[in-house]
């Protein structure tokens, strides 16, 4: 338990709700004010939301200067080369499913209370709650956290591209201390203002926020049953559709590809020739279903159902709805994925990644996690390694790269 929990606790924290797209970012002031002028300025912003002076000079008393970090990783920009199932590796893979099963049962009394209350399954709330924090684990990560209202009037300051965001995060955040649902100590979040357990951002915060064990407070941030509860609501309010699947894997015909992004119902795809690879039956033939490729033209089809899309308003990403309803699939007991990807030759497979991150570990190379996720320590660790034995240091983790670990 205790390596699963420190592993957990390396992996990295997943940004929710927010993806940031666009490239150019201006980490400088914007209207020519100073830091302090800015704070000052906004509180007419503030009080028109009903905000009082007290709460504002409260929520601001340690704050002086702008959050240098939050600029940093602001600025940083995102690879977009990322592969499905590079992705899914890292997010779904024996590490969450064995920690989430765990998770279920120590708090199953809750999650048959959020399943009764909100209609959403347990396995999906904790596919959540891993993909957002890693069961918690994440928030332990203190040197990660920021406190949200320097971080968010950091970026409503600096942060030309996400001002606006910035400003309104910041006002949902002051209302959040003005109710009172958690202390001023205790209001870290993300760069973005993502916080607590299910990394809700402000708004969505007083959206979808619920006090799950009557304390008279929402608290994501220390209370599992709150923030299960949240998680549920969020869910039910976009209208999850009780055990129903997400969607279906299904074995692509010829030509079909040319139907990518259609909608229609399943028993229509079946009509053209979609079939289930392992050969079980659609239920719900009724229902809508669209059409997409996620690993491209060349890899397995999905036809992806309300539900799917419902995960997608916690995360508007299809990477990330398809990773939640993979691993509730596993941690429900559910049959996983039948086809593979079609990864590149001498791509590594997800549990190669973890060995070669062992490997690596062993020879003194690398000492991060053991979470499969082949980042940039690990790239450094593979490039150490190809140095010292005179190969060429690419940082590449292949199958040649794994077989040379081995000898
Ligand atoms: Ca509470």
């Amino acid at each position: 338990m205790n390596r699963i929990a420190n592993i957990l606790g390396r992996l990295l924290f997943c940004c929710v709700f927010v993806f940031f797209s666009s490239l150019n970012t201006f980490a400088a002031p914007i209207d020519h004010q100073s830091f302090q002028e800015f704070l000052e300025s906004f509180y007419l912003e503030a009080k028109g939301v009903g905000i009082t002076r007290e709460t504002y000079d409260r929520a601001f008393a340690s704050v002086t200067e702008p959050d240098a970090k939050v600029l940093k990783s602001a600025a940083y920009q995102a690879e977009f080369t990322t592969k499905i199932w590079d992705y899914l590796d890292a997010r779904v893979n024996p590490l969450s499913v064995i920690d989430g099963r765990i998770m279920a049962g120590v708090y199953s009394k809750i999650f048959s209370e959020v399943e009764k209350e909100f209609g959403v399954e347990a396995s999906v709330i904790l596919a959540i709650w891993s993909m957002e924090s890693s069961y918690g684990a994440a928030l332990r990560r203190t040197s990660r956290l920021h406190y949200v209202p320097r971080a968010l009037a950091t970026i409503a300051y600096a942060d030309k591209r996400r001002q606006k965001f910035g400003r309104s995060q910041l006002l949902a955040t002051l209302q959040i201390v003005q109710a009172g649902d958690v202390s001023l100590d205790q209001l870290m979040g993300s760069w973005a203002g993502a916080m607590g357990h299910t990394q809700f951002i402000p708004t969505s915060f007083l959206a979808y926020g619920v006090d799950f064990d009557g304390d008279g407070r929402r608290d994501i941030w220390n209370s599992i049953p709150d923030a299960l509860a949240t998680a549920a609501n969020l869910l039910r309010q976009n209208k999850w559709r009780t055990g129903k699947p997400w969607g279906y894997e299904v074995k692509v015909p010829a030509d079909g590809a040319l139907f990518k992004g259609k909608t229609k119902t399943i028993a229509e795809w079946q009509k053209i020739g979609f079939i289930r690879p392992d050969g079980m039956v659609f239920d719900y033939v009724g229902d809508d279903a669209e059409l997409k490729l996620i690993g491209g033209d060349d890899g397995p089809g999905f036809l992806m159902m309300k539900n799917f899309f419902v995960l997608k308003r916690y995360n508007n990403s299809d990477f990330y709805a398809l990773a939640v309803g993979l691993l509730a699939d596993k941690l429900a007991g559910k049959k996983s994925m039948v086809q593979s990807w079609p990864r590149p030759a001498g791509a590594l497979s997800a549990s190669q990644k973890f060995e070669l991150q062992e490997l690596l570990a062993e020879k003194g190379f690398y000492s991060g996690g053991i979470d499969g996720r082949i980042g940039s320590n690990t790239k450094k660790g593979i490039k150490a390694f190809q140095l010292k034995n005179g190969l060429a240091p690419d940082g590449e983790p292949t199958l040649d790269l794994l077989h040379a670990l081995k000898k």
